[in-house]
């Protein structure tokens, strides 16, 4: 259905890699240069002034204490909204452990940041524990770098002691009134709605408020923003725009979506926003993104999907030019509970890619919404360190703790958090300490469980009621501002209450913009024409292994891959399963779809077929032949080499898929197995995204499986629980609108025509492709250029051509390569009488096309389906129920007995049990 344009065989570029190892920092490739979406960061210099280094040498005592107040001065802080007593002086800090008394005089210059050049240490420490003791707290000193430590130092000494304006104080004042009048709203008119409200956290408006000034005003053009629950609806009502009477509706139980669409939505606490917002005359992008229930899964998409963003503008090492840097237009948020975010082991994996080639996105701006408690689970149960923010020592980033009372002293954490991360471009955290006033949700008593603390909630005046209270006080608003502010945000929500009306949203908010053009699928079946020409395919074949004239390159890559795929291009066919990758990858590139493969070691493969990166011998340069096809390539493949981490980069993958349908996004398993380490995003995104939000994805997911004798976890893909997660039908035929496909390639060019097949086609799909181990390298796994040419495409159900059907009076059915196996066995046997129909395509399941294939056997009395997966496991239950539903045939079982591993470990048994699932279904009767 895609025209490919006229090709022009354009000679390729001169290449110079440098021969000098230049590596800048733990993080960089051993290329001065990068590749494409990884530039190596300029290492920044910096010096402390030496006047500053001879003062502190000159007052050692003095700089000492300045510097125990700087590490520990966060252990005897006032953080905490409902904390009675200030905790006392820390033994660090005695004044006797540095030699000096209240009254010594001192220079501050160069150890204080303060206007004041010099004093007496009672002065001294005045200011310090103001800074570092009160109701702002700072952990840093472990940063990474002398600069950071210094730069942190004096701007939170500097920031924590401007004064705000009253305008600033005004607007927080009103947009916490505003957050608790819209939560005493919904309490009144919706009494069994579970809003997880705001109060107690109302601060985290002043927050929001200054972040998005400060958005604007550093002309930022993105903010990607992930939250839970908490406050969710205030804020998305509040500072958002997002308009009540879509929530309204929402709660009178109707869907989110206009009329007509095809989704099945989601719960009132999931409500998300994509708006521009205007802010000081600027206009932001603002997009919350689409969470499930379970907490933290959505911090790795968010950072995916920033990052998709940051290619589609094409920012940092996605630019021609490389001059800009990560997040100069494009900032992501996340918003945590404090309970979620120390549990959630997703959260360690997503500091861990936050600065690694491939994924970084310049940094995150966390805000913790630490309401000191997880459902019932206070701190002291819910964690074993001390803040729950202490995973970000993982990564050396910056922890500003602040106490919720004082929402000034928030605004000015958001601005040093802010400017941490616009300098530094890595990720900062902002500790929000309050409290929950009510249950977990609002019909939860919370005295049941946590009485003592909940008696001093009870107790205390709210957050906006405090501190408007204070503003009166100061003559910034008077009673009558605060009075007139609450009603009438109060009836304002009242009228768009009851004017609401039942009417559907009109407009569509999916498949816009970016996606303009693509389609949901219909409940029809379309077959695409993914061939290429061969002039083409020859052209990117030998373009995949072209390296420069002075690339050094390892003998044996040289022999075995580069050398052997110029001879198959060259010959036309036997072409293997990577030539077939780098054909369908080449050739979406010469269309202009960027490719993305992700995973652990995908540059050269886990089975070492792949060599999408070519790493120079003497300089360990990496370079990536697909890149340089032509001039001016504007597709662009990004081989991100991953961490040991499946969760977070699969959500991360997941969270790029969504950001572009130009960008086919592979995700390869290192083996199969371990795709369950993210079985939350599988369950919750890929599977559903679409269901539930109308999230179009065409994530692809390579999993390599197949017996070989490679032991419990090495062999199995657990292909069965993919099968059970489709919405394929067990008694009508499938369509393209199934929620994600599931193909189990036995052929290069099958492979081939799957990955084209995701971008070519109008719509967006996931996929699951079952990858293969021994066909990587298998004499018979092979196809010819034929194959991948025009007017081919994807079979989903390859026949059987070696015999002759009259002949035949049983039908094996196999999907995967154990279709080699049994074709060998029944060659060896010299068997005339069974035909091996392979099914290709699981889901959807082809119903059609097999019904089409199994009708030639008019004497075939016995189907059998054959696996070498346990029964309990493998395709067998998807198959049998459909085979025999639709075909109107009995199929009977040939396969390894049920089991509880997938697969056994003792080497003989493994021989016994292959030989057997070979055997077995030709004897069977
Ligand atoms: C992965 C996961 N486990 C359990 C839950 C159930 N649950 C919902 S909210 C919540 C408490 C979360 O506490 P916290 O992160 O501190 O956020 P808060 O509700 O206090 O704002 C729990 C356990 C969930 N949604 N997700
Ligand atoms: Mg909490």
């Amino acid at each position: 259905m895609y025209a490919l344009g006229k090709f022009v065989l354009k000679k390729s570029p001169r290449l110079r890699l440098s021969s000098s190892v230049s590596c800048t920092g733990v993080n960089s490739y051993h290329s001065e240069n990068g590749v494409y979406g990884y530039k190596p960061r300029q290492q920044r210099r910096f010096q402390v002034p030496k006047e500053y280094l001879d003062e502190r040498a000159k007052q050692s005592n003095f700089y000492r204490l300045v510097e125990a107040y700087r590490t520990h001065g966060h252990k005897q802080a006032n953080i905490d909204p409902l904390s009675m007593s200030k905790p006392s002086l820390l033994p660090e800090l005695q004044l006797s452990n540095f030699g000096l008394n209240l009254k010594d005089k001192v220079r501050f210059r160069g150890i204080l940041f303060t206007q004041q050049d010099e004093g007496i240490i009672e002065e001294a420490v005045r200011f310090l524990s103001d800074t570092y003791c009160d109701t702002v707290s700072t952990e840093f000193n472990y940063l990474e770098t002398e600069e950071e430590r210094e730069w942190f130092a004096e701007t939170v000494e500097r920031t924590l002691t401007e004064p705000l304006d009253d305008e600033t104080r005004k607007m927080i004042a009103v947009e916490m009134l505003k957050s608790q009048a819209f939560d005493n709203f919904l309490a009144i008119k919706f009494v069994s709605l579970k809003r997880y409200g705001g109060e107690g956290a109302e601060s985290m408006m002043a927050f929001f408020h200054e972040f998005f000034k400060l958005c604007a005003s550093d002309d930022l053009k993105h903010i990607i923003l992930c939250a839970a629950h908490r406050g969710r609806l205030n804020l998305l009502t509040g500072l958002l725009k997002f308009p009540p009477e879509k929530l309204f509706r929402k709660l009178r139980g109707l869907s989110e979506f206009p009329d007509m669409t095809r989704c099945t939505g989601d719960v009132v606490s999931h409500l998300i926003s994509s708006t521009d917002l205007d802010i000081d005359g600027k206009s932001v992008h603002f997009t919350m993104l689409r969470n499930p229930s379970h907490l933290e899964i959505v911090n790795p998409v968010s950072m995916g999907k920033t990052r998709g963003v940051m290619q589609t503008i094409g920012e940092d090492a996605y630019g021609q030019d490389g001059s800009s840097r990560w997040s100069d237009r494009v900032i992501n948020v996340q918003v945590h509970g404090d309970a979620a975010y120390t549990g959630q082991g997703v959260n360690q994996e997503c500091l861990a890619i936050s600065k690694v080639p491939h994924f970084e996105i310049g940094g995150t701006i966390h805000l913790m919404i630490n309401n000191q408690v997880g459902f019932t689970t206070p701190p002291s149960k819910g964690r074993s360190s001390r803040y729950c923010t202490d995973l970000a020592k993982s990564i050396s980033a910056p922890v500003i703790h602040v106490n919720g009372d004082n929402p000034e002293m928030v605004v000015r954490a958001t601005r040093i958090a802010f400017k941490y991360q616009r300098l530094f471009r890595k990720d900062v955290f902002v500790d929000l300490n309050c409290f929950r006033r009510w249950g977990h949700n609002e019909l939860d008593d919370p005295l049941m469980t946590n009485p003592l603390i909940y008696k001093i909630i009870h107790n205390r005046p709210s957050i906006p009621d405090r501190y408007a209270e204070e503003l009166i006080n100061a003559n910034i608003l008077t009673r009558e501002n605060v009075r007139n502010s609450v009603e009438n945000y109060t009836a304002w929500l009242n009228r768009i209450l009851k004017e609401s009306t039942e009417e559907a949203p009109r407009q569509r908010d999916y498949l816009t913009g970016r996606w303009t053009g693509i389609k949901q699928a219909e409940a029809n079946v379309t077959q695409w024409n993914t061939g290429v020409e061969l002039s083409l395919l020859k052209f990117v074949g030998k373009k995949s292994v072209e390296v420069p004239a002075d690339l050094d390159i390892y003998p044996q890559v040289l022999k075995s891959h580069v050398q052997s795929r110029l001879k198959k291009i060259e010959n036309g066919n036997a072409l293997d399963w990577s030539t077939a990758e780098a054909l369908a990858i080449g050739s979406l590139l010469y269309q202009g779809y960027n490719v993305r493969i992700s995973g652990q070691d995908v540059g050269r493969g886990t089975f070492a077929h792949r060599h999408a990166i070519i790493v120079d011998q003497s300089t360990e340069a990496p370079f990536i032949p697909l890149n340089f096809m032509i001039n001016d390539q504007t597709g662009k493949l990004e081989v991100a080499n991953s961490i040991l981490s499946e969760e977070a980069v699969l959500g991360f993958e997941y969270g790029m898929s969504i950001s572009s349908p130009y960008t086919l996004p592979i995700w390869e398993a290192q083996f199969g197995d371990f795709f369950n380490g993210a079985q939350i995003v599988i369950d919750t995104y890929i599977t559903n995204g679409e269901a539930k939000w109308m999230l179009s994805s065409g994530l692809t997911m390579l999993l390599p499986h197949g017996y070989d004798g490679a032991g419990p976890e090495h062999s199995s893909c657990r292909l069965e629980r993919f099968l059970q997660l489709t919405n394929s039908k067990e008694n009508e035929a499938d369509s393209d609108d199934v929620n994600m496909e599931i193909a189990n390639p036995t052929e290069p060019a099958q492979y081939f025509h799957l990955l084209r097949k995701q971008m070519v086609r109008d719509y967006r799909k996931p996929l699951i492709l079952i990858g293969p181990k021994i066909l990587l390298r298998h004499s018979q796994a092979v196809s010819s250029m034929t194959h991948f040419e025009p007017q081919t495409s994807f079979k989903t159900v390859i026949g059987d051509d070696k015999v002759k059907s009259d002949d035949v009076n049983k039908v094996i059915l196999v999907s995967g390569k154990h279709y080699y196996a049994l074709k060998d066995y029944r060659e060896s046997t010299e068997n005339k009488n069974v035909a091996i129909v392979r099914i290709e395509s699981l889901c959807p399941f082809p119903i059609q096309e097999l019904l089409e294939e199994i009708e030639k056997y008019k004497h075939a009395r016995i189907f059998v389906w054959s696996q070498e997966e346990p029964r309990n496991m493998g395709a067998w239950s998807f198959v049998k129920p459909r085979f025999e539903n639709l075909c109107g045939r009995q199929l009977k079982y040939c396969g390894r007995e049920t089991m509880a591993a997938p697969a056994v470990g003792d080497g003989q048994m493994h021989q016994q049990e292959a030989k057997e699932v070979v055997v077995k279904p030709f004897a069977m009767k």
